[in-house]
């Protein structure tokens, strides 16, 4: 009987292993995204260059339907490269006040407000670099942060076309930034809290869609989490649970084998 409670304590602490970590701390519950470690960059053109370009990028869930956004990330020198996806299904008029914008909480402490390690992206209007404009918390709210280099640390380009996700035109947004001195993950890990907003100037009825729903850029500890991954997307995540079940149910095994040796 001892050794059965033994086993199963062992299959119960296997899993918490095996199991991703969740962070209990300041991102909504039940919004994540996982940032897996991508086949090949991107190409940042504002479209689907290749049939396969983002396939190795997971989405956002639970995602709206007026937008889908992807990431992933690759290594191709001395840093780590984030690579971002936009199809702002609902949205194909050129408006000044169209924007896209992300938030990142690098070190996932929440806040009320934004804190000193958390950066906010915008783009307005269809500028190209013209209209990108980066901010730092400050504890109270945001300061216009200027330590970063268009087409070297942080580039942007969009197209109205159509994709394999949505044939109809719409506005497709592709970016490209580095770790360093943007997504500086190196104080907190690679579980930053982050937020995607997007909006249509000619649809002001409809407001900010944002990811999570609903959040303020001004708000971190509602924002959601990204989990950085340290290999590819499965070809399909639902396999992942099988997996790790099955590699549980493997550990367990050993178990069972090995301890009536040491009797
Ligand atoms: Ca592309
Ligand atoms: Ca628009």
């Amino acid at each position: 009987m001892k050794r059965i409670v033994l086993v199963v304590l062992s299959v119960i602490v296997l899993s918490m292993l095996a199991l991703p970590t969740v962070m209990v701390g300041a991102a909504r519950a039940g919004t994540d995204i996982q940032n897996y470690l991508g086949a090949a960059d991107a190409t940042v053109d504002g479209k689907w260059t290749t049939a396969t370009e983002w396939t190795d990028a997971a989405t956002a869930t639970p995602i709206p339907a007026s937008f889908v956004w992807r990431e992933k990330w690759t290594m191709p020198a001395s840093d780590i490269i984030e690579w971002t996806l936009v199809e702002f299904n609902t949205d194909n008029t050129n408006d000044a006040g169209d924007y896209f914008q992300l938030c990142f909480d690098p070190g996932n402490n929440g806040g009320a407000a934004p804190q000193t390690d958390d950066i906010r992206i915008d783009y307005i209007g269809h500028a190209g670099q013209a209209g990108v404009t980066l901010y730092k918390g400050t504890g109270t709210g945001w300061a216009v942060y200027t330590t970063w280099t268009w087409g070297t640390t942080l580039t942007i380009s969009e197209q109205r076309t159509g994709s394999q996700l949505n044939p109809a035109q719409h506005w497709i947004l592709e970016m490209m930034s580095t770790r360093a001195g943007i997504f500086d993950t190196s104080g907190g890990g690679y579980t930053p809290g982050i937020r995607i907003a997007v909006y249509d100037a000619s649809n002001s009825a409809a407001g900010v869609q944002a990811w999570p729903s609903a959040s303020s850029r001004d708000n971190p500890t509602d924002w959601g989490l990204e989990t950085g991954v340290y290999g590819a997307i499965p070809e399909s995540i639902t396999m992942v649970p099988l997996f790790l079940i099955g590699g549980v149910a493997v550990a367990a095994g050993i178990i069972l084998v090995k301890r009536p040796k040491l009797r």
